[in-house]
């Protein structure tokens, strides 16, 4: 007779195990990047394909024209001073103030975000590099406000949605789109090119409602300081700069992050996550209830149609 696998293990192997007892160790990437075969047409040139498979991530310039920023700009100002959305769950402020930091699931408050989350090219392109039909994973608008906005502290998407929202595999992207310019000085997205082919281990055990603090500062979920001087040594670091109407496409397993701005002018852009489809999320991968619906679609799961 074989030795008798634990409840757990018989219920499910974890592929990507991080934080509990694990310690701090780089796995490799099992999944692909790109799903779609190379015989399916793109949405873009191969050479984008290529650098996303390469880099983690790639930025398109101009993708949306002046007339349509203005009437997202306006939708950004409308949401901050509404009153009845300030009260709302979805709202997460700056950790010390009251300014926001997120307001989460944009896309269902909001009728104009929802058209952009919606927008067919985004969505047949992450359907393409998903290689299935794809749906909103979670969607969020970042203020970072001029001279409070605070840092996001380097971490990968995925060792979260992993952990903590039970998402199975490496088969979903974030794309952000910028709403104002995002300069060098004023907090824009850092990425380390390359660091997606490899699954940084975290330690440290997941506190109860660990939302509640990650989404103003994440201390849990953060690779060790050793390997990210690591990763940093080996690729450096790419920052995400560029007119309102860009949109930064990243894998769920980019180690990305961003710094605080201290100048006078905000960093806004909205993200949305897409999914394939097949990939729902599972039961979380550590001992905690699952987060609420508005930061990981669990029940409201529908593929975008476009
Ligand atoms: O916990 C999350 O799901 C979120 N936190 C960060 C810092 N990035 C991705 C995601 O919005
Ligand atoms: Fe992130």
């Amino acid at each position: 007779m074989g030795t008798i696998a634990t409840s757990e293990q018989q219920a499910r192997s974890d592929h990507y195990p991080s934080r509990g007892t694990s310690k701090a160790q780089l796995l490799k990437r099992l999944d692909p990047i790109v799903y779609s075969s190379v015989t399916t047409p793109s949405p873009i040139s191969q050479t984008l394909v290529e650098g996303y498979k390469e880099n983690g991530f790639i930025i398109l310039e101009d993708v949306f024209g002046k007339k349509e920023i203005e009437s997202l700009q306006r939708e950004l100002g409308l949401l901050r001073n509404n009153e009845k959305i300030r009260t709302r769950a979805e709202v997460i402020t700056e950790p010390g103030d009251d300014s926001i930091r997120s307001i989460f699931r944009i896309h269902q408050l909001s009728s104009i975000f929802r058209k952009l989350g919606t927008n067919r090219r985004l969505v047949q392109l992450a359907q393409y590099l998903l290689g299935d039909r794809v749906y909103i994973y979670q969607s969020r608008l970042n203020y970072k406000p001029g001279f409070y906005g605070k840092e996001f502290y380097w971490h990968s998407d995925f060792e979260t949605w992993h952990v903590e929202d039970g998402m199975p595999i490496m088969r979903a992207l974030s794309m952000s789109i910028t709403l104002t310019d995002n300069y060098e000085t004023n907090g824009p997205l850092m990425l380390i090119p390359g660091s997606h082919k490899h699954y940084v281990v975290c330690e440290g055990e997941t506190p109860k409602n660990h939302f509640k603090d990650s989404l103003k500062k994440q201390e849990y979920g953060v690779p060790s300081i050793d390997y990210l001087s690591r990763l940093v040594d080996k690729s450096g670091i790419v920052t995400a700069t560029g007119k309102p109407g860009s949109v930064i496409i990243f894998d769920c397993n980019t180690m990305h992050g961003s710094n605080s701005n201290i100048t006078p002018y905000p960093r806004s852009n909205v993200f949305f996550v897409y999914n394939a489809l097949s990939n729902h999320v599972v039961e979380p991968f550590c001992n905690q209830p699952p987060r609420p619906e508005y930061i990981c679609a669990r029940e409201a799961i529908e593929p975008v149609q476009v």
